[in-house]
């Protein structure tokens, strides 16, 4: 058993915690680490640690006492164990050991609800509890992340330091990430990709969101592709140049790049291409989920964000489908031959679909903050996203302009730039939704995201019918377009319907 003192501990020795733990040694930090199985502590110290620069600060412990006790006070323990109840039972077994001011930092994708309620609890133990949402995978837990921590200030200024130095970093002016010299020399400078964001849940939750966005952001890169595939014939590696090409535009991210890699990528076990050999049924953990039964607690209308997660339900239906395919008629595919045309079309669509998920996923923040009383800043949200999460892109440092511009902007699509962006690209979107439809290819995310940009854009909707409606057979009442706003009506409707039903 070691003696030596260090800076942090960290619980949870898989890819995330592996890799975080060996981001933190390569700041300069003594760090403890702890797994539940021993044998992947002894596995990770032994063999993953061999070739690393920063080996010897990461010092293994078998038992939760001399762990914690290793640690210097106020001690701050990272968790990053599997969502859900293995959060709660690593946190009960720590508790005998903690004392009054240390600090537990859940940095796993945990429900933000859950984040709330243990805030409570451990405070109520004199333990101070971060929500830390982390982004970026195992590449971003090694090299940078982007973190979004949250609980009170006082405990954030304890853990500010070393999360400042093992985020991404990205230029302060531009918002482009910035990369390391090298693995174990890190970025010194530029913008840290982490900022406190609140009180109690608000990182967890903002987390979330990034992941809802996430989901239709992919869902959207699916869609260009799977119509460049079925309208235009286009063979795997060409789609992807497509995309490498659309790398070095407005839309440029990471999603996108690696999508350009992913279709480029050849069969190791066969000819063609892999991605026409991966089983089309979607997986998924939850945090989509979550994301869209959240918007319709709060009456958010984060329809495009909803409908990823459907079509990830309805990939995972494959077997059905199947079957459905050999019944169910629809149209024949009919190639389109003007190629460019298409392409460009295609490209409108996802650019605008993609700020209209935004778009979504900033406004159900925004109704978040009101509902649990939080106080957000929506530029600096953009700028934690820039580097080293899966959602970074150059699109979201317009975000932050935006809010630069305009902090109480209502919705991203009032912006200026992105207002331009819509209203150019909405012709191409309109052609390649028409397309779709009419040759009977599925694009649930970019007509989702369209019938958000219609509704949103339309002065008047038929929720006065709707508004009828309601009030005829449930006294539910309406507002009068030629009376002030918030004066109430209801008027005797026919009795037809319900001398219908006594019959
Ligand atoms: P997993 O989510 O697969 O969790 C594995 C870890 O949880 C292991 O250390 C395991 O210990 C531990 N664990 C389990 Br399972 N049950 C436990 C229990 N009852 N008590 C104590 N420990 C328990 O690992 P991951 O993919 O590295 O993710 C870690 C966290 O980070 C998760 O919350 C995840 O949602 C979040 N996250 C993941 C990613 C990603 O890209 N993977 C990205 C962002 C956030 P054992 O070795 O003894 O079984």
């Amino acid at each position: 058993m070691s003696t030596k003192t260090t800076d942090i501990g960290l619980v949870g020795l898989a890819v995330m915690g592996q890799n975080l733990a060996l981001n933190i040694a390569d700041h300069g930090y003594n760090i403890a680490v702890y797994n539940r199985n021993p044998e992947k502590m002894r596995d990770f110290i032994a063999q993953n640690l061999a070739n690393e620069p920063s080996h010897e600060r990461v010092i293994g412990f078998e038992d939760l006492a001399s762990f914690v006790l290793s640690i210097k006070r106020p001690r701050k323990i990272v968790l990053l164990v599997k969502a859900g109840s293995a959060t709660d039972v690593t946190i009960n077994a720590l508790l005998p050991f903690l004392e009054q001011g240390d600090i537990i930092i859940d940095g796993g994708n945990a429900l933000w609800t859950d984040t709330i309620r243990r805030e409570k609890e451990l405070s109520a133990k004199g333990i101070d509890f971060i929500g830390s949402g982390v982004s970026g995978g195992e590449t971003g837990a090694r090299f940078g992340p982007s973190l979004m921590p949250s609980g009170t200030r006082k405990a954030w200024a304890s853990l500010e330091p070393i999360w400042r130095d093992i985020a991404a970093k990205v230029d302060a002016k531009t918002g482009e990430p910035l990369e390391g010299a090298a693995p174990g020399k890190p970025v010194v400078g530029g913008f840290s990709c982490t900022e406190y964001i609140g009180p109690d849940g608000a990182g967890h939750y903002v987390k979330m969101v990034h992941n809802g966005i996430e989901y239709i952001d992919m869902q959207l890169i699916c869609e260009a592709y799977w119509l460049m595939k079925n309208l235009l014939g286009m063979p795997a590696d060409e789609i992807g140049a497509v995309f490498k090409e659309w790398n070095k535009t407005e839309l440029s991210s990471f999603l996108i790049e690696i999508t350009g890699d992913i279709l480029q990528q050849k069969d190791p076990a066969g000819d063609g291409f892999l991605v026409d050999k991966i089983l089309d049924t979607a997986g998924q953990k939850g945090t989509g989920q979550w994301t869209a039964a959240n918007a319709l607690e709060l009456g958010a209308p984060a329809n495009a964000i909803a409908a990823a997660v459907y079509a990830r339900a309805l990939s995972s239906l494959k077997e059905e489908r199947v079957d459905a395919s050999k019944i169910l008629q629809g149209p024949v595919i009919k190639h389109e031959t003007d190629k460019k045309a298409i392409i460009e079309a295609i490209k409108n669509a996802l650019y605008c679909s993609k700020i209209c998920a935004y778009a979504q996923g900033f406004q159900l923040i925004d109704k978040a903050q009101v509902a649990y009383n939080w106080k957000l800043n929506f530029g600096e949200l953009a700028q934690i996203w820039r580097g080293g999460c899966i959602i970074r892109a150059r699109f979201l440092q317009k975000i932050t302009d935006a809010y630069a511009l305009n902090s109480r902007l209502k919705n991203l699509m009032l912006d200026p730039y992105f207002t331009n962006a819509m209203n150019e690209g909405q012709a191409g979107w309109r052609k390649v939704i028409a397309l779709a439809v009419t040759n009977g290819i599925p694009a649930q995310g970019f007509s989702a995201a369209l019938a958000y940009y219609d509704g949103y854009r339309s002065a008047s909707l038929p929720a006065n019918l709707l508004q009828g409606q309601r009030d005829y057979f449930g006294a539910h009442t309406y507002e009068r377009t030629d009376k002030p706003r918030g004066e109430f009506f209801h008027v005797d409707w026919p009795e037809f319907p319900r001398k219908q039903l006594e019959i």
